[in-house]
Formats: C-alpha cells, sequence, structure tokens
C-alpha cells in the first residue's frame, strides 16, 4: 500500500453491500435500507426530543399550539427529561455487561472454564483497592477483587474508585460541580427518578445528573468491564488480523460470533481449536472452522486471539446474505432482531445466548459460565452438522479484506513509546515522546473516533473522509468500536497505511512502529481512552481538558454513545458529533450540551452532520488547544 488509492473506498464497499442486496431480493428478504425507507420521514417530535410518555395522562407533544404538557412540562423539560433517560439506558448497558464480566471472575478457578490470564494486572488492581495479596492464591485473590468491583454498583456510601485515576483537577471539578458518581446502579436510578412524572424540570440539573451518569459508566462501569475483561482473556497485545466480508471461507465452516460480551465468544474461539471438532468439520467435507467476529465482539477477539472481523454495526445482515455463515452467534447489543427471519431465508443458524437478548426465532441456549466450554463445543458441532445444508447456489463472499494491525490498549502504547526512549531510563513508561512529538508540532494532537454507523448518514463514509483528513493533517488516530472496524475494512490499520498521512505523523509511525490509527478494542474500551488522556495529561502536568486530544463521534446510534459522549466530556474533552442528539426542539438544551456543559466541566459538544466540516472544527479545536498550552 503506497497511496490512498491502496485503501478499499466507499464505493467498494457499498458495491459489495450492493450486490447482497441483489441476493436479498431474489429471497425476498427484507434489510435495514428497506426498513429505513419505510420508516423515512421520521417522527419530527420524536427526533426533536419533544414527545412525553412519562405517564398515562400522555402522551404529550409539544407543537406550536400546545406549548406544555398536560402536567406543565414544557419543551426543555421534556427534552431534558428524554435525554437524560438515554444516558441511564446507556449506562446501564455498558454496566451491566461489566457485572457479567465481574460475576464470572468471581467464579473463576484454577480446574473451572475462566481462568486469571493477567495476573500482574489482577495483582495491580488488588493493590489499587486495598485487597490483600501477600501469601494468597491468585484466585482467592480474585474472588475477592470481584467482590470490591460488584460492590461498586450498589455500595451505599461514598463514589466510584476509579475517579482517583483522574488527573487531580478534574476530581476537584467533579467534586466542586457535585457530580463525583455514586453507586452505578444509584446513578441509573436517581436518572430515571428525576425524570419520572413530577419529578426535575429543569434542563440544566437533568444535564448535570447525565454528566454524573456518564461518569458512573466511564470511569466505573465501562472501566470495571475493561479491566476486568483484561484479567479473564489477557491484555491484549498487538496483532495481525483481517477485516472485511472477505474473510468468510466458502470452503470452511463459518461462526460469527456478534454482540459486546467476550464471555461467549471467548469459549467459542477457544473450542473450535480443538482437535476433535476440526477432525468433525473435515469429516463433513469442509476444510475446518471459521470463526470470525461481528461489532464489539469483534473487536474482542481480535484483540486477543486475532480472529478475524467482518465488519460492523450495518453489515451484520451481509453476512447472512453471503449464504456462508453456518451460525450467527450472539450475546448481548447492537444485535438486529431482524437476523431472524433473515437466517430463515438462509440455512445459517441464529443462536442468541443471553437473558438480556431474547429474540424471536432465534435458537436460544443460554450460556452458563460453569458448562460454557462443553455448550460452545455442542454449538460448533450444530454449526458444522449445519455445512452440509448450505445451498451454494446462493452463495457470495465479496473478496473484498484489508489486513489490520490491532490490539493498542494503553499498556501496549506505552510500550512503543519506550521502545523510542529506552536510553532514557527516567522515561521509561511515560507518554514522553508523543507529548515531545506533539510538543514540536511533528502531531498536531490526537482524536479519539468512535462509535457506530447509522443511516442517517452515508454509513462509513463519515468515519472514512475524517480518518484520511485527520490523518492527512498529522493527528494520531485511536479508534474503538465500529470506527475500528470502518478502519479496519478501509485498510486504515495496515502498518503501510502511514502513507496517506502527513509527514510529521508517518515520522511518527515509522519510529514507533505503529499504523496511524491505534485500535484500541469495543465501546467499553474508550475507558482505555480516558486513561490514555489522563495518563499524557499527568505527564504533561496539565488537566486533560488542556491537551490537544478530542473526541468524535461521526455515525454513532447507540444510547450507549449518548452515555459515552458524557463521560468524555465529563473528562474535559470536547466531543465532535456527527449525528444530532436528539434534543433539536429545545433551544435550552441545544444550548446546554453545546455550550452549558462548558461552565460545568470546560468541555462540550460541537455537532456537524458534514464529515467535512467537522473535521475543520476538529482542527480547529485542536488548534485552540495548542494556543492555550503555549505551543
Ligand atoms: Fe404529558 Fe407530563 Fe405525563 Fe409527560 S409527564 S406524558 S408531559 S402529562
Ligand atoms: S458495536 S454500540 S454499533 S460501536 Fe459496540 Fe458498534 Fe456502536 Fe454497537
Amino acid at each position: 500500500m503506497k497511496t490512498l488509492e491502496d485503501l478499499t473506498s466507499i464505493e467498494q464497499m457499498e458495491a459489495d453491500t450492493a450486490k447482497l442486496k441483489e441476493i436479498a431480493c431474489s429471497v425476498c428478504a427484507e434489510t435495514w435500507e428497506d426498513r429505513n425507507k419505510k420508516q423515512t420521514p421520521h417522527c419530527k417530535f420524536g427526533e426533536d426530543g419533544i414527545c412525553c410518555k412519562n405517564c398515562s395522562m400522555g402522551p404529550c407533544r409539544i407543537t406550536p399550539k400546545a406549548s406544555r404538557g398536560i402536567c406543565g412540562a414544557d419543551a426543555h423539560a421534556i427534552a431534558a427529561r428524554n435525554y437524560l433517560r438515554t444516558i441511564a439506558a446507556g449506562t446501564s448497558a455498558h454496566s451491566d455487561h461489566a457485572r457479567e464480566i465481574l460475576h464470572i471472575l468471581h467464579g473463576a478457578s484454577r480446574d473451572g472454564n475462566y481462568h486469571v490470564r493477567d495476573e500482574q494486572k489482577l495483582l495491580r488492581l488488588a493493590q489499587e483497592w486495598e485487597v490483600a495479596t501477600e501469601g494468597r492464591d491468585i484466585y482467592d485473590i480474585a474472588h475477592d477483587v470481584a467482590e470490591v468491583g460488584l460492590m461498586e454498583f450498589g455500595k451505599i456510601h461514598g463514589n466510584q474508585r476509579f475517579i482517583k485515576r483522574a488527573t487531580a483537577e478534574r476530581q476537584k471539578v467533579w467534586h466542586d460541580q457535585g457530580i463525583e458518581p455514586r453507586a452505578i446502579d444509584r446513578e441509573i436510578a436517581t436518572s430515571l427518578h428525576m425524570t419520572h412524572m413530577g419529578n426535575s424540570a429543569d434542563p440544566e440539573a437533568l444535564v448535570r445528573q447525565g454528566l454524573r451518569t456518564g461518569i458512573s459508566n466511564g470511569w466505573g462501569g465501562s472501566m470495571l468491564g475493561t479491566e476486568i475483561t483484561d484479567i479473564l482473556f489477557g491484555t491484549p497485545t498487538v496483532r495481525t488480523t483481517e477485516g472485511n466480508l472477505g474473510v468468510l471461507e466458502k470452503d470452511m465452516v463459518n461462526i460469527v460470533v456478534h454482540g459486546h460480551d467476550p464471555a461467549f465468544s471467548e469459549m467459542v474461539v477457544t473450542a473450535a481449536e480443538i482437535k476433535e471438532l476440526v477432525d468433525y468439520a473435515k469429516s463433513k467435507g469442509a476444510k475446518g472452522i471459521n470463526i470470525v467476529g461481528l461489532c464489539c465482539t469483534a473487536n474482542e477477539v481480535a484483540m486477543r486471539h486475532g480472529v478475524r472481523m467482518a465488519g460492523n454495526f450495518l453489515q451484520q445482515e451481509n453476512a447472512v446474505l453471503t449464504g456462508a455463515v453456518e451460525m450467527m452467534c450472539v450475546d448481548v447489543q447492537c444485535i438486529f432482531p431482524a437476523l431472524a427471519p433473515l437466517s430463515e431465508c438462509f440455512h445459517t443458524k441464529f443462536v442468541t445466548s443471553s437473558p438480556i437478548a431474547r429474540i424471536p426465532g432465534s435458537i436460544y441456549v443460554e450460556f452458563k459460565p460453569e458448562t460454557a466450554f462443553e455448550q460452545a463445543k455442542g454449538l460448533i458441532k450444530m454449526a458444522i452438522d449445519n455445512y452440509q445444508s448450505r445451498d451454494r447456489s446462493k452463495v457470495f463472499i465479496p473478496s473484498t479484506k484489508q489486513t489490520a494491525v490491532v490490539g493498542y490498549p494503553t499498556e501496549q502504547i506505552i510500550k512503543h513509546l519506550d521502545g523510542v526512549t529506552n536510553s532514557h531510563v527516567d522515561e521509561i513508561g511515560s507518554y514522553r515522546p508523543a507529548i515531545d512529538a506533539i510538543k514540536a508540532g511533528v502531531l498536531r494532537g490526537a482524536v479519539a473516533i468512535v462509535g457506530c454507523n447509522n443511516p442517517r448518514v452515508r454509513p462509513d463514509y463519515s468515519h472514512f473522509e475524517i480518518m484520511k483528513e485527520l490523518l492527512q493533517n498529522d493527528i494520531l488516530i485511536v479508534a474503538t468500536g465500529c470506527a475500528a472496524q470502518l478502519a479496519t475494512k478501509a485498510g486504515l490499520l495496515n502498518k503501510d497505511a502511514k502513507y496517506v498521512c502527513g509527514a510529521g505523523l508517518r515520522r511518527v509511525c515509522e519510529l514507533v512502529n505503529i499504523p496511524p490509527i491505534l485500535h484500541m478494542g469495543a465501546c467499553v474500551d474508550i475507558s482505555r481512552m480516558m486513561l490514555l488522556a489522563t495518563g499524557i495529561a499527568k505527564d504533561w502536568g496539565v488537566d486533560t481538558t488542556q491537551i490537544p486530544v478530542v473526541g468524535c463521534a461521526p455515525e454513532w446510534m447507540s444510547e450507549k454513545a449518548v452515555s459515552i459522549a458524557n463521560y468524555v466530556v465529563s473528562t474535559g474533552i470536547d466531543v465532535y458529533l456527527g449525528i444530532e442528539p436528539q434534543v433539536r426542539g429545545s433551544t435550552q438544551m441545544m444550548d446546554l450540551i453545546t455550550q452549558g456543559t462548558r461552565n460545568i466541566v470546560g468541555a462540550g459538544y460541537i455537532i456537524n452532520k458534514d464529515p467535512h466540516e467537522l473535521v475543520k472544527s476538529i482542527l480547529e479545536g485542536i488548534e485552540a488547544k495548542r494556543a492555550g498550552l503555549g505551543i
């Protein structure tokens, strides 16, 4: 790869989708494109956030002739309450995911299905939480750490433990503003209580609670999820893999793992490697078993096992449409219920595994930690048995795929930076080389690009345009979630992608031996980005709000994304959005989320649907931060 032309363009990706769409038509299957058409134009009241159904006197809608609901709530109160409910739902999703992982750690044992893979990380966390380690069995420590972690959800007194990891300045802001998060479940419950009929109607109070609830996610639930997942399955390391639908194999049993919680997919990946099952697949005429990932489960297993990634959110139906998927195994979040009727048009077995995500028409195999490995083996056998049912006349696997280098948690980033300065002992374990490059102007700054893709804009286009332009402007990118998957599909996670960068960033990539976009994981791992920004700020001797680092979610769609945006803003980092939050019906709310939060936490949203305009704002924002630091 030497030029932009070597990347996979959005047009190429769309051409693959168009061919798969023809297959959908031929089997009379509906896809998100069809449903999107039928839903357009969207309900204006919903779009503007001014429909309330929080009690049965309603629903009430704000119109020119009805400026208040029956109880007297105005557009600002209604939009703010809806916004806070969105944050509460997003926080609940990430945090409940973390709770499940903590329960797995709690039950981990030497002879069980789940083990402690990163003992050092467990010991560091035990020390941070003052759990005794001296002379104790690692599984006893794991048990106690899990207990302490689980208490974070319902503790009676005190705040989230991880907020002590933030800069001292940030902690003071949260304290002074009264938004230090208490128990995670309490912040979610308080949000629902505040928005219950007859409670808060003050948009600022509701936005403040949104920030607090967001922090309970980013510096609570999500951070717990990431830490404990690393302890259980290993802290990710740099791996080379591939991405896009071309990773499906025409002569192998294809199993797609999709969702977010790696407890399930880890077992599937491990079971697929056992000889007995590989031999069984061969006995059925396949060349082997091919496990691939979708959405954030893909990010999890790619970073820890190098498992290849079939694509991001809006590509989930495309995987089934290839006609080559024997089984789609899902866990939680971002799963289309549409996969059930679609799978029926093919031979695909659609398997759900969590009581959190029950979908009519799926095969439900409730995943239990005690029997996880045996269940995974059973599912793989079911997929193998299904291989012979594949109708080869219906198979079309696009050949498009790209090589990707993934697996850059903060630990790996520091390790790579250390490689540059290993002659300076005092600098080992610091972000100094990155800071020096930013100070010198070789790098102008960094942008965290995160989030989903969304039919409200041309899917993946905004991600791609923003990424290319930022790289050309010497901005280092860190990515998670479906944004990272787009970078994978495009070829931007390839180390050779440095050829599309400006001279400064290219030099840094060569020196540090990294691709210009660092894949940091799943959407729950945006907490890693908070620690990265905090590490840089601490080494710089400033607060996170001062460094030339911003967040960007050009195509977000989920409630989790709104919760994330709230903890990123609370961390003092501006968030650039390509999709407007649904509060436009309230001028007060638009003002609060773009300006008002700046008076509370020093950051806010900048919203623009046009990716090029958004890049312009990002570059201006980064240059303003640089000027503020006198560089
Ligand atoms: Fe209408 Fe008020 Fe009930 Fe909402 S809470 S539905 S605005 S009466
Ligand atoms: S999977 S939340 S579509 S990033 Fe995390 Fe992708 Fe967004 Fe789901």
